[in-house]
């Protein structure tokens, strides 16, 4: 007999009404209301009973006769479609794109010559080597791909947020890829790069050498996807009415700055919210703070290309800002989240080769060859040429052609022809408003060669390490002896030093002490000598480029009982103030009762609230409190963390008792604690947190930093 358990207005989320009752089984059923929304199978069939499949009898044999049961099962055994060879793990959100610059002299794309056009897009952000489950903080290159739907049909910007990549040749790519992930005979590590196969192939392929010096930098432990810049990598083309061409470079800047944790955060966090950088763009948008960038873009012509350092084709290099300064365009903003995780960010469908009328192609050949793998990779994961058909990779303008039929056709156009020339109706070619390549002149011997011209592979890589400051020198140093220290093979590690001695003495000689080398290896063979007279560039330097401000950044505040609730509202308003949000942490996740008697509500139980999931953090506590936190393992590693990770700790005069326990004394005490004696001081302590870290910190909390302090070897 049915027993019934109530009625539920449903007021939580649905307007519509069910009941609750419970079947013979035990097993809950809820039943629709008159106006509710009733189940259906895909037909459109209602379904009276979701929790049992038919059988004969109630402890009887499965009968096949039954549609719902063998439809639900069989959608559910298709969900997955395959996952991104790279670029797997990934996450997406909406924006507008505004043109503030006209590049119409230059170019015949709308999108790039109407000031003031608003142009919906899409971004997603990605890490290249884990799978999709892999966590959000892996040292990695972050994907940015864009796809704008413009006036003119979908163009598409895949890039990263590093400037050059590690291959000249796009024939290297899957060698690249492979080496880089799982080992194919273990199937790990996962999404790390710190392991043999890895640094064997980096080490036989010194072209890497450049994108090594950025992937071993803070660039690829970003702090938030709000936090990165993103980069075209390639020479683009703009292309005038009369079919002139002129080089672009795409830089887009992001609006807070750029900011990345330290490894030791890195790997807890991974821990602690593997979700970290999607949850972070959810919470930004949702709450109203939407990231913004810059869409900067650098220009030159042939004559700029001739006397250039470098082959403006080899995407191993990048032109500095210094040489050829960013000129502002425009800016996008991302203020939409996805309604669907798997029909939007899953099936976004990125390809090099969607270009408008006045973009177009270079002869990068690491472009040529994405222009062909990308296409090709969309009909693998979405199952057939009709993806387009799919909404999120819908142009928004009318889609006229005569392609036909395939897999889930959506588009299926009506009328008589489907050919052309025919001589009923239907679309025509546009001499004029149609997309017209390039017209380049070609010449040449057919062969399978690398140009001269790619042949340097240290000289950038030595001018990106020289401009960055000395903490963030240190960084590249330590990353590099951790990942080697992962390496089995000594050959690779010492080969490795080998090419590091091409590019910084003092660097090779950090990591060959770092290593615990017994002598200093050969250099690595070079077929260019490496040019030491290209000077270093601010913008290379994430430190050089800070904003100062703690916009966008989060204070984990953590209270308990009996805490001066004057500095905790202090707090709060100069974090609102600061347009930077807080989140309190408390003992028990029900908030803590502050010494005026009033209740504030935690977000976070300490132990689900670690220091790494905030920039900065404050410790206000009450004299009871503070004893009782200095027992707690949890409590004393959030605030060891908080100090080691050279982050701003404010702190009332109470707190003292756990600062001490987690083994912060009083000669520890630095310029980044800051006491919170009166309400005023939140102020102060909010605006020094604009610094971010303080990184002079490291010097003295760091056993690796013996090894950068020590001077180069002659
Ligand atoms: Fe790629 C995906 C970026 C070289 C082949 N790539 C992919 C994505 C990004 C990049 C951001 C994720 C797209 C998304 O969000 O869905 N790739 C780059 C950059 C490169 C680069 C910046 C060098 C400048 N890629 C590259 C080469 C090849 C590929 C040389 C092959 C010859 N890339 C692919 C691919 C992917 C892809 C296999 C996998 C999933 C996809 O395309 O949609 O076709």
């Amino acid at each position: 007999m049915a027993k019934t358990l109530g009625k539920d207005t449903g007021a939580a989320s649905q307007a519509t009404s069910f009941e609750t009752i419970i079947g013979e089984g035990g097993e809950t059923h809820q039943i629709a209301g008159a106006d509710g929304e009733v189940l259906t199978t895909q037909q459109g069939i209602p379904v009276a009973d979701d929790q049992n499949h038919l059988k004969v009898g109630a402890r009887g044999p499965a009968l096949l006769e039954d549609f719902h049961f063998r439809e639900k099962i069989f959608h559910f055994d298709h969900e997955r479609i395959p996952e991104r060879v790279v670029h797997a793990r990934g996450f997406g959100a909406h924006g507008t794109f505004t043109l503030t610059e006209s590049l119409g002299d230059i170019t015949t794309a709308k999108i790039l010559s109407e000031v003031g056009e608003k142009t919906p897009m899409f971004v997603r952000f990605s890490t290249v080597s884990g799978n999709k489950g892999s966590p959000d903080l892996a040292r990695d290159v972050r994907g940015f791909s864009m796809k704008f739907y413009t006036k003119e049909g979908n163009w598409d910007l895949v890039g990263n947020n590093i400037p050059v990549f590690f291959i000249q040749d796009a024939i290297k790519f899957p060698d690249l890829i492979h080496a880089a992930k799982q080992e194919p005979d273990r199937g790990f590590p996962q999404a790390q790069t710190a392991h043999d196969n890895f640094w064997d192939f980096i080490s036989l392929t010194p072209e890497s050498m450049h994108m090594i010096m950025w992937i071993m930098s803070d660039r690829t432990i970003p702090r938030s996807f709000r936090m990165i810049e993103g980069f075209g990598v390639h020479t683009f083309r703009l292309i005038d009415a009369e079919g002139k061409g002129t080089y672009v470079k795409f830089i887009w800047k992001p609006k807070l700055g750029l900011q990345s944790v330290l490894w030791n955060e890195a790997v807890k966090i991974n821990g602690a919210d593997p979700d970290y950088h999607r949850r972070d763009l959810w919470d930004a948008i949702t709450m109203g703070t939407p990231p913004e960038w810059e869409l900067g873009v650098q220009l030159f012509d042939d004559e700029f290309a001739d006397k250039f350092e470098f082959d403006v084709l080899d995407s191993t290099k990048l032109i500095p800002e210094d040489q050829i300064p960013l000129k502002i365009i425009g800016s996008f903003v991302l203020d939409r989240v996805v309604d669907n995780f798997f029909a939007e960010t899953e099936q976004v469908a990125f390809c090099t080769q969607n270009v408008v009328p006045g973009i177009g192609f270079t002869n990068d050949p690491l472009l040529q060859g994405r222009n062909f793998s990308y296409l090709d990779t969309q009909l693998k994961r979405l199952g057939g040429p009709n993806f387009t058909h799919i909404p999120i990779n819908q142009p928004h303008v009318p889609v006229n052609n005569f392609q036909q039929d395939g897999h889930m056709a959506m588009r299926n156009p009506k009328g008589r022809a489907n050919y052309e020339p025919n001589s009923w109706a239907g679309p025509r070619e546009s001499p004029t408003t149609g997309y017209k390549h390039f017209a380049a002149e070609e010449t040449g011997r057919k062969a399978q060669v690398r140009s001269a011209s790619f042949a340097d592979h240290y000289s950038q890589a030595r001018q990106f390490f020289i401009s960055q400051t000395d903490i963030e020198q240190k960084h590249i140093g330590d990353a590099l002896v951790f990942e080697l220290s992962k390496v089995e093979r000594v050959d690779i590690r010492e080969l490795m030093v080998g090419h590091l001695l091409n590019i910084d003495a003092k660097l090779a000689q950090t990591v060959a002490t770092g290593l615990g080398l017994k002598a200093m290896p050969a250099p690595a063979p070079a077929a260019v000598e490496t040019r030491t007279d290209l000077p270093p560039s601010d913008a290379l330097s994430i430190a050089k480029t800070a904003k100062g401000s703690f916009e966008g950044r989060k204070l984990g505040i953590l209270v308990t009982d009996g805490a001066e609730a004057a500095i905790v509202t202090a707090l709060i308003d100069a974090v609102v103030a600061a347009k930077a949000v807080y989140e309190i942490i408390t003992p028990k996740v029900a908030g803590a009762t502050l010494d005026d008697g009033t209740l504030v509500e935690g977000k976070q139980k300490i132990d689900g609230g670690p220091s790494i999931l905030y920039d900065a953090v404050a410790l206000v506590l009450s004299v009871d409190g503070a004893a009782m936190l200095a027992k707690d393992k949890t409590a004393k590693d959030f605030v060891s963390d908080a100090f080691g990770h050279s982050k701003f700790i404010g702190y009332t005069a109470d707190a003292l008792p756990l600062i001490d326990k987690a083994g912060i004394g009083e000669d520890d005490m630095d310029a980044g604690l800051i006491e919170l004696g009166k309400a005023a001081d939140a102020k102060t302590f909010v605006k020094t947190c604009g610094q971010l870290r303080l990184w002079d910190r490291e010097l003295t909390t760091d056993l690796d930093a013996a090894a950068f302090l020590a001077p180069a070897a002659a």
